[in-house]
């Protein structure tokens, strides 16, 4: 349901819509269940700890797609965080807008029964079981808003392209260790029956430590799992070196480089943490 974002059809202003949530289906609450099911037996023991009490802490495991004023009501309470909904892919300023301001948003919509393991954009499930867990924890809460803003940055001096790469490789695709292990925190795998296995399983892609510039110069593609995943320490550590180093010098001096393909095999003294 890609939005032609040119045509004056587009919503205007901020692109939210109300959720009516009374419309859904029962067969859309019924995708919904079966998907919820087959990932929450999935990622037992695969998915960071802070995913695991988010689900808990907004109920997440009560049935359908959620009715965004209760989830609202427990996720502002918790970080001051709001779901909201749009009809599919915003225009970039938009999204990060909405980050910027605590605002998640979350497509209004869910893939058929047919379709469960191929998604053309974020529906409803991938943007709320993925995403909206996380956003409980207060470091996440606060890297997203931080992320809000650097992508505005980025819009600003033309440097989406590399700010992208670190929200794919961290928001949609980042593993953790946690006591030793390596899990899920990645939305995109998250909410993927696919690639919650094969990110931790695969002998294929790279597991490398998070690392700022090598993430800014490695190219990513949308419809394959990935060859390359980042690995962050802990929320803590992610959170504070967003805060402590600005992203704007170092587009400047990557800008002097070349990229890396998804999967480069690189040095590690090619590149510095
Ligand atoms: N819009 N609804 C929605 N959801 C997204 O995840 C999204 C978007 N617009 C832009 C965008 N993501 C990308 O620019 C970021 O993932 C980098
Ligand atoms: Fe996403």
């Amino acid at each position: 349901m890609l939005i032609d974002t040119t045509s004056d059809l587009a919503p205007k202003g901020d692109w939210t819509i109300p959720q009516r949530w009374e419309h859904f289906s029962a067969e859309e609450h019924r995708v919904w269940d079966l998907l919820f099911a087959r990932q929450a037996q999935l990622l037992a023991g695969r998915s960071v700890r802070a995913f695991e009490e988010g689900l808990e802490t907004l109920k997440l495991s009560e049935r359908g797609i959620p009715n965004f004023d209760e989830l609202n009501e427990r996720l502002f309470a918790r970080t001051g965080w709001t779901v909201v909904s749009v009809p599919g892919l915003v225009p970039d300023d938009i999204f990060f807008e909405h980050l910027s301001h605590r605002r998640f948003p979350a497509g209004n919509f869910i893939r058929s029964a047919e379709q469960l393991d191929y998604l053309e954009e974020p529906d409803v499930f991938h943007d709320v079981f993925g995403h909206v867990p996380l956003l409980a924890l207060p470091a996440v809460a606060d890297f997203m808003q931080a992320l809000g803003q650097e992508g505005l940055n980025a819009l600003a001096c033309g440097a989406m392209d590399r700010l992208a790469r670190l929200y794919w490789y961290s928001v949609e695709f980042g593993l953790a260790r946690e006591d030793g292990r390596l899990k899920i925190y990645g939305a995109g795998i998250l909410s993927s029956f696919g690639e919650s296995r094969f990110a931790l399983a695969s002998e294929t892609p790279q597991r490398l430590p998070f690392d700022m510039r090598r993430i800014l110069r490695t190219r990513y593609k949308s419809d394959a799992f990935q060859q390359s995943y980042f690995v962050i320490d802990s929320f803590d550590d992610l959170l504070a070196r967003m805060l402590r180093d600005p992203l704007e010098p170092l587009y400047a001096e990557l800008a002097l480089l070349p990229d890396y393909e998804p999967g480069a095999a690189v040095a590690l003294s090619a590149t510095s943490r």
